[in-house]
């Protein structure tokens, strides 16, 4: 195997035996295999659409099949023999692209030898590509596997836009025809721009399906009910249990990147959502353990769970692990939770883990609505500067520098965040200016598109460009939904993003080399150097 699409990838070049994150060679080359094929069938369906055709519903399975490639979501190698399959089959369905189609358009998943060994052929043409070239190659792929993931999360509201599943497509299909960097670089940085457009269309999604957030504070408290614990990102998991648990005595938590739903009025309004319990992934093993009722696992992050919970685990959606139970979907659409409910009954309270109240939902709408007082306070100098420390929390020891640099800040700093970074430093009590807080939670890192409103904002609030603005970027990040933030922010022009904990083993010394150049990409040092760089004059 060899995988380096996290940040936590062995050595910081790429897992070879078997994932960190407890992914297995088996698994990651049925993953290997899976893409490979969707390049093959991007080929064709494109073709296909040129010709006046195509299959419409080729965008969505693709976004599909790339979310269950990301990061933690899906460990179970039953699930990716069976999406190779069905790859293999749309593709056949569909006329030949030409008649010197790439090797991806017409091999076939015959058995399972012939699939391993397709896998190993993957990894090994990989020492055959220009280290730059397969460095942009896995750039851009990996902006893919997050725009594919956002776009699943919209198109389950219902929410489809054509331009982006036919991106998807035209960025796979390029990976296989030899693109000169300058080229695989434009490549790249439309993936960005057509993250924009992703987010903003999942940024509809959720607030027509859910209401406009509110500024909330949320209880990370106990009841004394047994309870459900629902984590990833999937709203709409969220709300089909909330309407299927009112009214049982089953009480339902969030947990990690679900914090942000206690935001929406129409997931608030339920009065058996009691509140947030535990912190953010890296920490669930502990966590799901003292919960003691069942866990519902939407989307990433899901760390491969221990025998003494394992059965209280609950996956759904993308996320797959070999003996744990999954809730699929009805042909329309539709899951049935009562086996989790049913398990909560039967179930202890849990234990408490409370660490005071947070505050979440300060989404571009409720911070607009106050944007007065935002650049009054500007204004007045009583806030000096706005850092952005959105992204992702992760298992690396060195990520307590996100701690210590948001209680470092100075007092007249605001910190923007969204995503699950938030968990090192949204308990810390840091306050409020002029009665805005101080950490001001946009929400999952489904929500980046917030912080790209509100700088928008306040840029055009005070007559200048986004980067002559007092904000400063400090983004951790840890999977591909990252990746693809950071090519969006790159594509809005926004410079001297500061990024850690530590940069991406797959960006080759050669890329680096630009990213440094073109957009000032910096990796984090100390707290000490970090803070007198990014708030001068503290
Ligand atoms: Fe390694 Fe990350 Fe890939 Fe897991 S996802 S195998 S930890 S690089
Ligand atoms: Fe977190 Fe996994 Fe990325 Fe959504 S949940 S930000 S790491």
């Amino acid at each position: 195997m060899f995988c380096n699409q996290c940040e936590e990838t062995a050595k910081g070049l790429g897992c070879t035996v078997r994932g960190v994150c407890g992914k297995d060679a088996e698994t990651a080359g049925l993953q290997d295999v899976l893409i490979y094929l969707l390049k093959g069938l991007s080929v064709r369906n494109l073709a296909a659409i040129k010709n006046g055709g195509g299959d419409p519903e080729v965008g969505e399975f693709i976004a599909g099949c790339l979310f269950a490639t990301l990061t933690n979501v899906n460990f179970d190698p039953a699930r990716f023999e069976d999406k190779i399959r069905e790859a293999a089959r749309i593709r056949d369905a569909l006329p030949p692209a030409g008649s010197a189609e790439p090797d991806a358009c017409t091999w076939t998943p015959e058995s399972q030898a012939a699939i391993a060994a397709k896998a190993e052929e993957i990894v090994a043409a990989r020492e055959m590509v220009d280290a730059d070239l397969q460095s942009l190659r896995d750039l851009l792929v990996f902006g893919l596997k997050g725009m594919g993931a956002y776009y699943h999360h919209a198109s389950v509201l219902g929410y489809r836009d054509e331009e982006i599943t036919t991106f998807l497509q035209e960025g796979l299909a390029a990976t296989l025809h030899d693109h000169t960097a300058d080229e695989m670089v434009t490549l790249v940085l439309k993936c960005g721009e057509i993250g924009v457009k992703t987010l903003a269309l999942l940024d509809r999604a959720n607030t027509a399906a859910f209401g406009t957030p509110e500024i909330t504070t949320v209880s990370t408290g106990a009841g004394t009910r047994p309870g459900i614990l629902v984590t990833g990102h999937d709203l709409k998991d969220l709300a089909d249990l909330l309407a299927q648990t009112a009214g049982t005595g089953v009480d339902v938590y969030t947990h990690g990147e679900m914090l942000p739903a206690h935001a929406y009025p129409e997931l608030k309004k339920y009065d058996h959502l009691v509140g947030n319990y535990g912190g953010s992934w890296p920490f669930q093993r502990e966590e799901f353990e003292r919960f003691n009722g069942p866990v519902l696992v939407t989307t990433n992050c899901l760390v491969p769970p221990k025998d003494t919970y394992r059965d209280r685990v609950y996956t759904t959606g993308p996320v797959g692990f070999a003996g744990v139970k999954h809730i699929g979907a009805s042909s329309d659409g539709k899951k049935d939770f009562s086996p989790l409910i049913e398990h909560a009954k039967c179930c202890e309270p849990p234990q408490d883990l409370s660490r005071g109240d947070l505050v979440t939902g300060c989404a571009h709408a409720p911070v607009l609505a106050i944007a007065d007082t935002v650049v009054n306070a500007v204004k007045s100098g009583a806030v000096k500067r706005f850092i952005v420390m959105a992204g992702c929390d992760g298992r690396y020891s060195g990520r307590d520098y996100y701690t210590r640099f948001a209680e470092a800040l100075p007092a007249d700093t605001i910190i923007l965040t969204a995503g699950c970074a938030k968990y090192r430093y949204n308990s810390l009590g840091l306050g409020t200016i002029g009665g805005i807080p101080r950490v001001l939670d946009a929400g999952q890192c489904n929500d980046s598109y917030s912080l790209v409103v509100i700088a928008q904002a306040l840029a055009k609030a005070f007559g200048v460009g986004v980067n002559e603005l007092p904000v400063s970027y400090n983004i951790a990040w840890y999977e591909q939904k990252a990746v693809l933030v950071l090519l969006s922010l790159l594509s809005l022009g926004i410079k001297d993003i500061t990024l850690g904990p530590r940069l991406p083993g797959f960006v080759s010394p050669g890329i680096l080399k630009v990213l440094v150049e073109n957009f000032g990409i910096k990796g984090i040092t100390t707290v000490e150097e970090d803070l007198a760089r990014m708030v001068p004059g503290n």
